[in-house]
């Protein structure tokens, strides 16, 4: 596409933003980056950096701006039905999502990882199973490093691997990876996508333009998955964490295999890892399946999962003081994810929950308690609707704190000697924290404080 000389209104000016406008910016389209909050610009200018040429507007966007747009770029966090999209749509500028402007410019094979969670994971570890074979692979989209910063620097022999958030594939039309995952659908973002008819649509997007030569990687005790794999063109291989399955990967045992015609061969066992957890034998099967179809060795593929290290907020360890152990899973950011960090806790937990409120449902949450949950400390906006969940399902050793540092300092002064710490809040950041980012590094610190 060419954006030479067209008018472009980018809205979001944050990291895929701010990214956008400097890719389109090097094309010389005329942009206006745009934000509803009032931002620092020259910090913002500073993002871009040197050689913008656009306009920064916050706030109030002028009806001469959004009627004069030939193309409207939208970052992720903004919902496809806000006011100010219908309105620029109905302008007539033509809607693209950041991560489609990115595609548009993308060399070489795709490999799109999504599902509600593990994919930071996952696609991390795609990224370094990849790297065995192909030089230039290059890592981004909702794991951190927008799509549009990436996509210059792909060339035909290389490999993107993206991290696809359902925010990202609510906009997609023509991207089109090689290989697709979708490693489990539960319901999250329910606030965004209004349904879970929508939200699961979001993610199956990621395979709508492959073809029956191509790879889509599907979950098996995902029944969501399991009922509309119909639906999907791509060859499909499934992955089982309690299944037997002839073809595809199965976890058995403490040992992950890979199985053709019924014939299973052995890739490695889990207590070689660092990754723990059942859920964590998932992401490492889906990863190893888009390994194997890109034609990466199994001697390779068993060297980087012995090396590969947990990423950071997905049950990190922080550090054992006075014998009690400190976890952070800031990522937890929903009950699923949150309720496999709570199944990985093994002894008395204080558990730190609460956030932003994005209309999920607790009661799963606090029946993965199991007794195993000492005190739950609650904070930010959810932290009401939590208590009367856990009411209602018997639980009532709960707390409310103002902020992350009374809750840090009320485990250090209470828990005792073979008590864990896990900050796994079931609940996004926002309201309290820019992002689950630094929700988790500002506990982190707090922890490692004297
Ligand atoms: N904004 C508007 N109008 C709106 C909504 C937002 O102007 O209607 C502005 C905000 O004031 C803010 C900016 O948009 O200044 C933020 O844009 P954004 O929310 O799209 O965030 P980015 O900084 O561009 O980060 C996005 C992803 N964020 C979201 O999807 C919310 C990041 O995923 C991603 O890492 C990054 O692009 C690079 O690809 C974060 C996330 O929380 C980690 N993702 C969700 C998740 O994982 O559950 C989906």
């Amino acid at each position: 596409m060419d954006f030479n000389g067209k008018r472009v209104l980018i809205i979001g000016a944050g990291k895929s933003g701010i990214s956008a406008a400097r890719l389109l910016n090097g094309q010389n389209a005329e942009v206006t980056l745009y934000d509803d909050k009032e931002l620092d610009k020259n910090e913002v200018l500073q993002k871009i950096g040197a050689g913008y040429r656009g306009e920064i507007i916050c706030k109030e966007l002028p009806d001469s701006i959004a009627s004069g747009c030939e193309y409207l770029i939208i970052s992720p966090g903004v919902p496809i039905d806000s006011p100010l999209v219908l309105k620029v749509k109905e302008f007539g500028a033509k809607v693209i999502g950041e991560v489609e402007l990115g595609y548009f410019f993308t060399k070489g094979k795709v490999v799109a990882v999504t599902g509600t969670n593990g994919k930071t994971t996952t696609t991390a570890l795609t990224g370094e199973l990849m790297k065995k074979k192909y030089a230039n692979t290059l890592v981004g989209g909702n794991i951190g490093i927008p799509y549009t910063e990436i996509c210059l620097n792909s060339t035909d022999d290389g490999v993107i691997v993206a991290e696809m958030s359902s925010f990202q594939l609510d906009t997609i039309d023509t991207y089109h990876p090689y290989v697709s995952m979708i490693l489990n659908i539960t319901p999250d973002h329910l606030d965004r996508h209004h349904t879970m008819e929508n939200y699961v649509n979001a993610k199956l997007a990621c395979t709508r333009n492959q073809t029956e030569d191509e790879l889509c990687i599907l979950n098996y005790e995902d029944e969501i998955l399991r009922k509309k794999a119909k639906e999907i063109k791509a060859k499909i291989c499934w992955f089982s964490s309690r299944s037997e399955l002839t073809d595809g990967m199965v976890y058995k045992d403490g040992v992950i295999y890979e199985m053709r015609d019924g014939e299973p061969k052995k890739v490695i066992d889990v207590a070689e890892m660092k990754l723990i957890g059942r859920h964590n034998y998932e992401n490492v099967m889906a990863a190893v399946a888009a390994a194997r179809f890109m034609g990466i060795s199994m001697d390779d593929i068993r060297d980087v999962l012995r090396n590969f290290n947990p990423v950071e907020h997905r049950i990190e360890y922080v550090a054992t003081i006075n014998d009690v152990k400190y976890y952070n899973d800031s990522k937890g950011t929903n009950p699923d994810a949150s309720i496999q960090a709570v199944k990985a806790m093994t002894g008395p937990t204080f558990l730190i929950g609460g956030g932003y409120d994005k209309g999920s449902v607790y009661d799963e949450w606090i029946d993965s308690f199991e007794g195993k949950i000492k005190k739950l400390i609650l904070m930010g906006q959810t932290r009401e609707k939590i208590a009367e969940c856990a009411k209602k399902h018997g639980f009532t050793d709960y707390m409310f704190v103002e902020s992350m540092e009374e809750a840090v300092n009320y485990c250090k002064k209470n828990a005792v000697p073979g008590d864990t710490v896990l900050l796994s809040p079931c609940c996004a950041s926002w309201g309290m924290f820019k992002n689950y980012e630094e929700r988790g590094r500002i506990f982190k610190d707090l922890v490692k404080k004297d």
